[in-house]
């Protein structure tokens, strides 16, 4: 009987284990995350860039496991001079991108989207264009948790970018500021 049970167990130990790897593996393809405090930081990416560009956007989710709302206030990019966080909304149909000045908030036991036609990272003065399938390195500072070094994918130019995110609207922006 206790032979019996000891084989299940390893039967299942190994099962367990074999499923471990398999779901770990399979994460590991597709996303990345890194935590820091109460904060997940899942996934940060972009887009590639044509030769000549001087912005790119910058994308992630920020999850809050704590009780306390956090926020973020600044990143940077190895690639970049500067980063920026931008907002978008649309007004009376027209899409506009303003700068957001007091960062943006983490809901306690929330999360919170950088992604196309929403907030994103505004990775400004580039100084090399960003390639499809590359990295880059880059931080995220919050106002609680402090500093998190962070991965940017590159993903293709098109990537997830609904109409009216697109690349020229941030050339635009960019003469208009
Ligand atoms: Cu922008």
């Amino acid at each position: 009987m206790s032979n019996l049970i000891r084989r299940s167990f390893t039967a299942f130990a190994a099962l367990f284990l074999a499923s471990f790897i398999l779901i770990f593996a399979a994460h590991g393809a597709f996303a990345h995350e890194f935590k820091l405090g109460a904060l997940e930081i899942i996934h940060p990416w972009s887009r590639a860039t044509p030769g000549g560009a001087k912005v790119a956007a910058g994308y992630v989710v920020i999850k809050n496991g704590g009780a306390e709302p956090d926020r973020l206030v600044s990143a940077t990019a190895e690639v970049a001079g500067r980063v920026a966080i931008h907002e978008m909304a649309t007004t009376n149909g027209v899409a506009t991108m303003r700068p957001v000045t007091d960062g943006v908030v983490i809901p306690a036991h929330g999360e919170i989207a950088l992604k196309p036609g929403s907030y994103h990272l505004m990775l400004e003065d580039l100084k090399q264009p960003l390639k499809e399938g590359g990295s880059f390195k880059g931080t995220l500072t919050f106002e609680k948790a402090g500093t998190s070094d962070v991965t940017f994918f590159v993903e293709s130019m098109g990537a997830k970018a609904p109409a009216g995110e697109g690349h020229e609207d941030h050339m635009d922006h960019m003469k208009g500021m």
